[in-house]
This record gives C-alpha cells, structure tokens and sequence, in this order.
C-alpha cells in the first residue's frame, strides 16, 4: 500500500511528559540510517541496543544513551526506524530534536503519523491501530484488557469472514443470472443464498448491540443515587468516593444538582451519580434538579433507591433497567428488626453494609461489561460503517422486486462497508480523522 512518494523522515518524542528518567526518541524514514550516523557514529547491529556517547553535528557530546537500529521491513512502521534513548531532560529532548530537524528531509511528526505509516505500509489493520491508540490511553484494567484483546485481530477475522460470506452469495447470485436462460440454477440454491444473506444481518445486528458494554468500559458503568430528601445520598457518595465530594447537612434538600464521582471497582470504571431528593416541591431549582435526578436514572445501568430506615420516605423513581433497595443509617436502629424488603442495609457513620453494597455494584458492572475475549464493536466508527452494512443487506433482502443485479449490488455495498473497518476497502477520507486522534510519537 506504499505510495512510494518520497518520505519525510519523521522524529518525535515518544515517551511521556519531560522531565523523565530516560526519554525515547524515535525516528521512521529514508533519513534514519544518515541521522544514526551524525549523533551516535556506526549504525549499531541491527534491533540491538547500543550504549555510547551521542554527538551533535558540530561533535560536541550531548548525552549518553542507547542507539536503537530497526531496518526497514522489519519496524513498527515498515520503513527504516531509530530509537534514541537519552536522559529525559527538556534541555537535552530539545537539542536532539532540533539538531534532527535541521538534517534535510527530517522534521517533526504529526500526531499518529507513525501508526499512519505502520497502516500504509500493511503492517497494521485500521482496527489494530485503533486498538494500539486504545491500550496507550486505558486507565483501568478492564480497559487495558479490552485493547490488548481488540488489536489482536478476532475483529479483523471476524469481518472477514462475513466479507467472504457476502463473495460467496453474490458468486450464486452472478451464476443464476448467467444462467437463468438454461434455468440451471435451481430455485432453491437461490432461497438458500436469502437465508444465508439474512442469518449474516442478524448477526451484524447482534454484533452491533454489544456497543453498549463497549460504552459502559469507556464511559462508566452508570450507578444513580435516588431516594427522598435526608435518606442518605450525599453521605454515601462521600462514603463510597472517599472524599466530601457532596455537601452533607440534616437540612431536607441540600443537594440540587447531579453530583459524579468516577471510582474504579475491581479494574471496572464506575460512574457513581449524587442526585437532589425527591419530593413534591415549588421551588423552581429544586425541581430542576428532581427532574435531572429522574432523567439520569432511567438511563442508569444501575439505580439504587435509599430509605432512611427509622423513617421510611419511598418514592416513585420510574422506571430503571436494574434498581436495589437500600436502607440507611442503620447504626440508628438500635437493634431494631429490619423489613426483608432490602436489598442491603448500610451506614455511613459505622460503615457496617458498604463493603457489601460495593460488591454488589461491582457484579452487577462486571456482568454489563463485556464478557473476556467476547468480540464488539468498540468505537462509534464501526458501528456506523456495520450500521451501513445492514441497511444494505437489509435492501438486499427486501427489494424482491428490483432484479438481482441491483440486489447484488447491494451486497457489495454491505460488503464495501465491512472492509471500510479494517480499511481493506478505501478509506483515505477517514485517515486523517483517525490518526490525528492519536498523540504525538505514536
Ligand atoms: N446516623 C447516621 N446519619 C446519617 C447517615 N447517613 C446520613 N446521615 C445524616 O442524614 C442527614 C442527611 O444526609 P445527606 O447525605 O445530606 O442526605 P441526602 O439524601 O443527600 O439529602 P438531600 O441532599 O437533602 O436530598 C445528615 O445529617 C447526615 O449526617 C448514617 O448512615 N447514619
Ligand atoms: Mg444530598
């Protein structure tokens, strides 16, 4: 997929934010073999580090370091690539960079030009660049998992398959309308083909309904805190986040506004919502905020009602897809009985309850995530282009009345969209808009 244009070669700062330990340098590009001879000498073996003084062009020492040689094919990008590994002063990143930039044909690289060129030079698919870009910005576990399983090519394999799906049906649909003079081509094979074309939109279908778990590892697994003025809320925000995220007081309606907290439970990032009490009130801000409190929860993967178990408030909360009872303040019952209406029973001020209601979230985030090695679609762009892929097939399906031709064709366009995925079909419009999301040096 070269385009055997000539290259600029391109060098940045690829380790994190200066100053740093060590700083990595790395360079992809014609260039990279000139350049490892200005600043470190010899080209070292390749793919073997190589300790020694780095030099300025003019021969002054500028630090010591290893020198890293990666010969073209055989590099993250395809091209020849160097990494410098120098110490991780501004000072120091700057003068490499500089000197570098000043040898001609060399400069600076754009945000993910270095994976663009990986993906140009065949050496990554679309999906297993996203996924490297995903495991450079996981901050959970359950995140990290997820990118290191996705760029392992289960996704690539998975639309290639449903790709070869497609060549086979329309190879029969091709057949039956070069023969349908000699009418060889029995009318069943072609029922088969239909069945076939419509069991693969299911699957799409299916496949495109995991997003949601795909959001919830992203953006949170969604737990809402409901319940009447004074049952509780505030204080087990603050309990669970571990801080006054809230303001506390025994005054009914203190909290107004949505109050977010992010935690990480067991690797899974949790969203968890502070919410104003319910009640019927005049105040104008305070219903604003009931109204808030109510949308947020009917989208919640998680609700959780509190009581205020010595003086029960219950409220309407509508609907939520899953919802839990809680009880509060139990250190104030006094060894009283508690209704097996509960789901659990907690205090802020003992802590008694809590570890237990954290386990329940905790299960009820793990079995909304996805499942280990399950395969989804992660990011919006998939899902649209699969979105794309059944309204044709769907076309495909439907338009009994349009000829083979155009439904034929409509099978190509379903099997267009699942190559744009993995950027086997053209995809040049969406390059930039892809790589320049990833950082600098990637
Ligand atoms: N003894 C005891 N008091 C609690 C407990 N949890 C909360 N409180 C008290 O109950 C009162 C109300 O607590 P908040 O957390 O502000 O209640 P809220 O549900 O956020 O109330 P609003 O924001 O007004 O809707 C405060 O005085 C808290 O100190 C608990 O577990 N035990
Ligand atoms: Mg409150």
């Amino acid at each position: 997929m070269h385009r055997g244009v000539s290259r600029d070669t391109i060098v940045a700062l690829s380790s994190g934010q200066l100053p740093s330990g060590i700083a990595v340098v790395r360079l992809s590009g014609p260039r990279v073999q000139e350049v490892i001879a200005v600043f470190a000498g010899s080209l070292p073996a390749p793919r073997v580090a190589r300790f020694g003084v780095l030099r300025l062009a003019d021969g002054s020492p500028l630090d010591e370091g290893l020198t890293l040689f990666f010969p073209a094919p055989r590099s993250f990008t395809g091209e020849d690539c160097a990494e410098f590994h120098i110490h991780g002063g501004r000072a120091v990143v700057e003068a490499l960079l500089r000197a570098i930039c000043k040898i001609e044909g060399c400069r600076l690289a754009l945000a993910g030009e270095f994976s663009r060129r990986a993906f140009e030079n065949g050496k990554m698919d679309l999906l297993s660049a996203e996924a490297t870009a995903d495991i450079v910005t996981a901050e959970t576990e359950a995140q990290r998992r997820f990118a290191a399983q996705n760029s392992g090519g289960g996704h690539a394999a998975l639309y290639a398959d449903w790709r070869s799906r497609l060549i086979h049906a329309r190879a029969f649909i091709e057949a039956e309308l070069d023969f349908s003079d000699e009418a060889d081509v029995p009318g069943s094979v072609s029922q088969q083909v239909w069945a076939e074309v419509a069991s693969l939109r299911e699957e799409v279908e299916a496949h495109i309904s995991g997003y949601s778990k795909a959001e919830i590892l992203r953006d949170g697994f969604d737990v809402v805190l409901l319940g009447a003025p004074n049952a509780g809320k505030s204080s087990l925000l603050n309990a669970l986040a571990r801080r006054e995220a809230a303001i506390v007081t025994p005054e009914p309606g203190t909290t107004r506004d949505l109050i977010e907290i992010l935690l990480d439970i067991d690797g899974l990032k949790v969203r968890v919502t502070d919410t104003a009490g319910i009640r019927p009130t005049e105040g104008l801000v305070e219903r604003l905020g009931i109204e808030r409190a109510l949308d947020r929860a009917r989208e919640a993967g998680l609700v959780l009602v509190l009581e205020d178990l010595t003086a029960p408030l219950p409220i309407d909360g509508g609907v939520a897809k899953q919802q839990l009872l809680i009880g509060t303040k139990a250190d104030l019952l006094d060894g009283r009985p508690v209704s097996s209406r509960y789901d659990h029973t907690i205090s802020c001020v003992s802590g008694e309850g809590l570890q237990e209601l954290l386990n329940t979230i905790s299960g009820k985030a793990q079995s909304a995530a996805p499942r280990t090695g399950e395969l989804i679609p992660w990011r919006l762009r998939h899902v649209e282009l699969l979105a794309q892929c059944g309204r044709h097939l769907t076309a495909a399906l439907n338009n009994t009345d349009a000829g083979l031709e155009l439904r034929s064709e409509e099978l190509r366009l379903a099997s267009n969209a699942l190559g744009r995925i993995g950027g086997a079909v053209d995809v040049e419009d969406l390059l930039n808009v892809i790589f320049g999301q990833f950082c600098i040096g990637k």
